[in-house]
């Protein structure tokens, strides 16, 4: 260790003592952290306004493979990368998730995609013509086909379907078709596959969508069974909406499946995670550590079961710096709730001591964890700047001989 990371080391732990938290414990733990990256976080995207067109962005599946592998590599702490169909289709599965565990990867949630297909337009499996709700649900098994070929064991699911005006369709009638058409892709799911459903409650349609917030999404799991779970995207809530408060409901539940990291300031902005709101990040990093550690068995292995994902798409930002950047975020804001002093927070709430109580969670916020990501590094043989790190590799040169323009939407 350099010495200023010694002497701030020493500083966490002398903090650390005081309050009774087992520092070594929490290294542990934050070294056994595992986020996924999306394969389309290092393509080209855009606003509805325009793509930029970058250089050195991949060429296809296999090009942002190597790239996550590259994010991996300086944070070691991204072993799987999630895909997303048709834009990652490529003729052979086997060879792709050949591709990834040669470099150390594996392939993560499988995505369908049931919103650019023209067909969509008015509705996937909510459409009102059978033959494209029986379209989407053949896609989505197409899906757990690749999963199958690739090992996966994530299918990852968000359904875009809503209306633009009142009276356009039929709102309870659409919800019978969510169910009939995910209860015939549930049935074909492996026995360890798990189905993540996602929620947003705007865009791309504006007056209603079908499957709008947690409440909807956790009442299809619910019917579907118990390999059907929530997916939170942090991006996909109103504004003021208490995201940790849904997080902790549904660990409860046993139903919190996963979650798309990415930061927002108005929408769905898609930004880097951790940029706009980092005391939400760590806040509800604070639910989950407390559940894995406190909660019954059910809500503790589900805590341990999330799938942490980002899905981040980079307009103007260098995307794998970008990527790099979002993963030390989650690190950071992670490594803060593992040194939560709980039973101090329990005393606290037990003596209805408010000010108290809120001074234990802040003060976590506000402790300098660098030194403790710097010894999870340290330990694993990798960069203490993962950013620097990948500044001064020369891949953003290497890459560049791929050219202008890859793969996109
Ligand atoms: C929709 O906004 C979403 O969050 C879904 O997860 C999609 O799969 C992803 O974005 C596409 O970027
Ligand atoms: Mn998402």
């Amino acid at each position: 260790m350099n010495t200023w990371s010694d002497r701030a080391y020493a500083l966490l732990e002398a903090e650390c003592r005081d309050r009774g938290v087992d520092l070594d414990a929490a290294a542990a733990r934050l070294a056994a952290l595992e986020v996924e990256t999306p394969s389309w976080g290092y393509a080209d995207s855009g606003t509805r306004f325009k793509v930029f067109k970058k250089v050195g962005v991949p060429r296809n599946p296999f090009e942002k493979i190597d790239d996550a592998a590259m994010v991996h590599r300086l944070t070691g702490a991204c072993p799987s990368v999630a895909i997303h169909i048709p834009w990652d289709k490529v003729d052979d599965y086997h060879a792709l998730a050949d591709h990834a565990q040669n470099q150390g990867l594996r392939i993560g949630a499988v995505n369908p995609n049931l919103f650019q297909d023209d067909d969509y337009m008015l509705g996937s499996i909510t459409n009102v013509r059978p033959e494209i709700r029986k379209k989407a649900v053949a896609h989505m098994l197409e899906c757990v086909d690749v999963m199958r070929q690739v090992g996966s064991n994530v299918l990852s699911l968000w359904i875009p379907d809503g209306t633009n005006y009142p009276g356009q369709a039929d709102f309870r009638r659409r919800k019978h078709w969510v169910e009939e058409c995910l209860r015939e892709v549930y049935a074909a799911l492996d026995a360890d596959m798990r189905m993540l459903i996602e929620y947003k409650f705007f865009e791309p349609a504006f007056y209603h969508t079908d499957l709008a917030d947690w409440g909807l999404a956790l009442l299809t799991a619910e019917k579907l069974g118990p390999q059907a779970q929530v997916l939170v995207d942090t991006g996909h809530h109103a504004q003021g909406v208490n995201v940790e408060h849904i997080v902790a409901v549904l660990l409860d539940e046993g139903r919190l499946g996963g979650f798309h990291f990415n930061s927002r300031k108005y929408a769905d902005d898609d930004l880097i995670v951790g940029a706009i709101h980092p005391y939400e990040l760590f806040l509800i990093f604070c639910q989950i550590i407390q559940a894995e550690q406190f909660g019954d068995e059910k809500v503790a292995a589900t805590a341990r079961s999330i799938a942490y994902m980002i899905d981040q798409s980079h307009v103007i930002e260098p995307k794998i710096p970008a990527m790099i950047r979002s993963v030390c975020n989650i690190q950071t804001q992670f490594a803060k709730a593992l040194l939560v002093p709980w039973e101090l927070l329990r005393d606290r709430q037990e003596a209805n001591d408010v000010l108290g109580a809120e001074q234990v969670v802040r003060e976590a916020f506000e402790l300098d964890v660098r030194p403790l990501l710097h010894r999870v590094r340290e330990e694993k043989g990798l960069p203490l700047d993962p950013m620097q790190a990948f500044y001064e590799s020369g891949y953003q040169d290497k890459i560049s001989e791929r050219g202008m323009g890859g793969s996109g939407w």
